[in-house]
């Protein structure tokens, strides 16, 4: 049985973020078994995609004399700059090809704007627009969202600490996330900020095995 009032949110499960791709997560392809598993005990399967125009202002290329882990000032935000990854329509965009994509309810596409960054699947990093994701969610009756993906110390972490802030019951999959650690530490940093925030962090056997669902 699924409880309706659940779903599971997939972050980012795409080429670019696993070892061969541009952007590369240290193991970041080990997180598409614990989805696939995952995903038939939810009713509703929400995955959100890095989804970059060429002229992305994240991208280093896009700022002369610029390299990969420097942070500039984008439009009043701070902004680590990142290689060329997820541009609309690239192969590297795609999801990964072992993801059970036809067990996914919606996508939510985000970082489109050139202008600013979007590292959670609800808000962009100045909290100026919304995805809708929020709202669809609501819509639906969805109270408890169920996180994972890539990468634990960028896109997972906004997306879990946005989902707190409109006051959704928030559990962090911890074996079904992979971090990108630019500085030692980062990863775990990132896993006691979504605590400290009200995260509850499970394993994929404890949701599986227990009465959270
Ligand atoms: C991500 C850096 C840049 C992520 C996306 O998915 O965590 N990280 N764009
Ligand atoms: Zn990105």
């Amino acid at each position: 049985m699924t409880n309706p009032q659940q779903a599971l949110i997939l972050v980012d499960l795409q080429i670019d973020f696993c070892p061969l791709g541009a952007l590369p997560v240290p193991e970041g392809d080990q997180v598409v078994p614990v989805a696939n598993a995952l995903m038939p005990h939810f009713s509703t399967v929400v995955a959100t995609q890095d989804w970059h125009p060429a002229n992305h202002g994240s991208f280093a290329a896009n700022h002369p004399w610029r390299k990969p882990g420097q942070v500039i000032d984008l439009h009043g935000l701070p902004q680590v700059l990142w290689p060329i990854h997820c541009v609309q329509e690239s192969f590297g965009a795609e999801f990964v090809a072992e993801l059970h994509t036809d067990a996914i309810t919606q996508v939510f596409r985000k970082g489109t704007d050139p202008n600013i960054d979007s590292y959670s699947g609800f808000f962009d990093n100045g909290h100026r627009r919304a995805t809708g994701l929020g709202d669809w969610l609501t819509a639906r009756g969805i109270t408890e969202v169920f996180i994972m993906g890539l990468a634990t110390d960028y896109c997972v972490k906004f997306t879990a600490l946005d989902a707190r802030q409109l006051g959704f019951k928030t559990y962090l999959i911890l074996d079904g996330c992979r971090g990108v650690n630019l500085q030692e530490g980062d990863t775990d940093r990132a896993v006691a900020a979504m605590r400290d925030h009200g995260v509850t962090v499970i394993t994929a056997d404890q949701l599986l095995s227990n009465s959270l669902l």
